[in-house]
């Protein structure tokens, strides 16, 4: 069988082994006549402006607040100057939600926690947004995807709004897609912002310096994970949940907790003047949401009159005014016309063994300063 005709996801070690064929497209003699035909036009809604976006989010309109994200998240640069445009009006309505991280191992029970927590909180007439930042987004298009129908009370909760993580992009990438979307929430009257990260390279770094409130939540038995796991990630929590005490692992997870506490204590804070401590939850059988939420309200009390509360958003600020400026330049050195070119040509030269890295640096650098784009 020719193999243009196979649909793209056919498997290359059974090629035979799918029933569909894509048929090669009919060619369109009159390109005209369809268009006349009025009745294949594309029927568009005209695109709503910048003031409209912001009014109808102002209203908590959820449907101007799904374009409006998807306007964020675009790598098109004009809707990128049109989004920016959006958040600059809405700045001065935002910064009111209290803000959660969650990460943990995959298989922790992550999605399930925030379905529980998140229903839990709706009952309590709060607002909450789940947004998420996935590592693995930018190659495989988002796992998070599929925890939609995982969270599939809360996504009909009509207090909830659940976003699936974006995927990368050149203008900032995902790191800022998620702090402006978290904005664009905060702005619709949301109260709650959970962003929910899986506990694997920076991506939990990232999310610790975007939220108020950062959660890490664990299996029980750790027993000797617990010795050889990163004290950075602990170094990083405000609590740290010690999930599916349940059944007969509930003996087990007091003990894990009990265990994650002592060594918490030898452990650097990671907020000033908060302790951080270990707490068991169920997440199916929802158990330990209540405690959960009194230590994240105690907190929040603690740190806003000790000032640290306001103290850690400024620098978050500061920081990612850095890291846009990062990847600013990143992205108008990588993509320069001049640049982008030479690189890998360079490049093959520095690992042939015939220039210096450091010449090549140099080159490179002349030819993006020489000329600009
Ligand atoms: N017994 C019990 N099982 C749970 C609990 N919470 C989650 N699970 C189970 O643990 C498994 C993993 O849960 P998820 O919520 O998908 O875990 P996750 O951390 O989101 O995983 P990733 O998205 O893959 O990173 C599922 O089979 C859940 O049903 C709990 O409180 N008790
Ligand atoms: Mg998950």
């Amino acid at each position: 069988m020719d193999k243009d005709k196979k649909p793209e996801w056919f498997d290359e070690k059974n090629p035979d082994d799918f029933t569909s064929i894509v048929r090669k497209g009919v060619e369109l003699k009159n390109e005209t006549s369809f268009v006349k035909n009025r009745k294949f036009q594309k029927k568009t809604r005209p695109e709503l402006n910048v003031n409209e976006l912001a009014e109808g989010i102002l209203e908590g309109n959820r449907t101007v607040l799904a374009k409006s994200i998807t306007l964020i998240e675009s790598n098109a640069e004009h809707h990128f100057r049109k989004a920016q445009d959006l958040l600059q009006k809405l700045l001065p309505y935002s910064g009111n939600a209290i803000r959660i991280g969650i990460t943990g191992v995959p298989g922790a029970g992550k999605s399930t926690f925030i379905e529980a927590f998140g229903t839990f909180l709706c009952d309590l007439g709060l607002k909450v947004a789940v947004l998420a930042v996935d590592p693995s987004s930018s190659i495989s298009g988002g796992s998070i995807l599929g925890d939609k129908t995982r969270m599939e009370q809360l996504s009909r909760n009509p207090r909830a709004y659940i976003r699936p993580s974006p995927s990368a992009g050149k203008l900032g990438g995902v790191h800022r897609k998620t702090r402006e979307t978290m904005l664009l929430c905060e702005a619709a009257g949301f109260d709650v912002i959970l962003v929910e990260t899986v506990g694997v390279g920076q991506s939990e770094v990232i999310v610790r310096d975007m939220v108020d409130f950062f959660m890490l939540i664990v299996l029980t038995g750790a027993g000797d994970e617990l010795q050889g796991m990163k004290k950075g990630i602990m170094e990083l929590a405000d609590a740290i949940v010690v999930n599916k005490a349940d059944g007969s692992n509930k003996k087990l997870a007091l003990k894990t907790k009990s265990e994650y506490n002592q060594i918490l204590h030898f452990l650097q804070p990671a907020t000033k003047g908060w302790e951080t401590k270990a707490v068991t939850c169920s997440s199916i059988y929802h158990e330990g949401l209540q405690e959960i939420w009194d230590l994240i309200h105690t907190f929040e009390v603690k740190t806003k009159t000790s000032g640290m509360f306001e103290e850690r958003r400024r620098e978050q600020t500061k920081e990612w005014l850095y890291s846009m400026i990062v990847d600013h330049l990143q992205f108008s050195f990588f993509y320069h016309k001049e640049v982008k070119p030479l690189l890998p040509k360079i490049e093959n030269e520095v690992i042939s063994g015939n220039r210096t890295v450091t010449s090549a640096v140099e080159d490179l650098f002349r030819a993006y300063s020489e000329k600009e784009t």
